[in-house]
């Protein structure tokens, strides 16, 4: 199995998770969303995701090569493919509960600190990118927090890691960089270090990843 991605990009590590607590090996393989104007637009990425963006999962089966691209699709997919470690708990209402604040991640946060969105606004619409993604970022972390209440226990939905882990973990990484205070979220804080004194989540860290730039700026 191969993953395509990025060190920082959280969509890469929210696969890179799942993978790492499922235990499924998998070869990582860089796609630099900066050098050269941007991998992801080169013709032969284009092939394997039309939308020009990580993560791509690529999957050989009975001989077939499989291209998959969109975290949730993925995850969905590995959780159907590899169903024991489940990421999803056994009771319906939770595993909504789980899948809403995985979307309120996904949906409700996420494209709104995307690179490609962040400098649209920056050069096209000369605005603040950076005061832009956190007015998003703080808005879907309090729904999160809200939430998630009833639901955590020593994860976002009981005491094990679900999906919701999966997309928060990336999420709390991507706002330390946007520069939002994390002080009002003590929960998500605390559900954070929860996660990263799991082996899986370690692994799956950007700093860990083998395109990781000490220090980096940028994306
Ligand atoms: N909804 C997609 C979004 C993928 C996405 O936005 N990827 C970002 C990195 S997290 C990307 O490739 N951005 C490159 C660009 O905007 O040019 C997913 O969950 O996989």
């Amino acid at each position: 199995m191969k993953l395509y991605g990025y060190w920082r990009s959280s969509c890469s590590y929210r696969v890179r998770i799942a993978l790492h607590l499922k235990g499924i090996p998998f070869e990582n393989i860089p796609v630099h969303l900066v050098k050269d104007g941007g991998e992801q637009f080169r013709d032969d990425y284009r092939e394997k995701n039309p939308m020009a963006q990580v993560p791509t999962l690529e999957v050989e089966e009975g001989g077939v090569v499989h291209e998959l691209g969109q975290s949730v699709a993925i995850i969905e997919w590995l959780e159907e493919r590899y169903p024991e470690r489940p990421l999803l708990p056994a009771d319906s209402f939770l595993r909504a509960r789980t899948r809403q604040l995985a979307e309120t991640i996904n949906a409700g946060i996420q494209p709104f600190q995307n690179l490609s969105v962040l400098k649209l606004v920056k050069t096209e619409l000369g605005g603040d990118e950076q005061a832009f993604a956190r007015r998003f970022i703080e808005k879907g972390l309090s729904a999160y927090q809200t939430l998630a209440g009833p639901v955590q226990g020593r994860f976002s939905v009981g005491d094990a890691p679900t999906v919701a882990d999966v997309f928060l973990v990336p999420q709390l990484y991507a706002a330390r960089r946007f520069g939002v205070d994390l002080g009002p979220f003590p929960s998500l804080v605390r559900i954070e270090e929860q996660c990263a004194s799991l082996p899986a989540f370690q692994a799956a860290h950007p700093d860990r990843q083998i395109d990781a730039v000490a220090g980096g700026s940028g994306v």
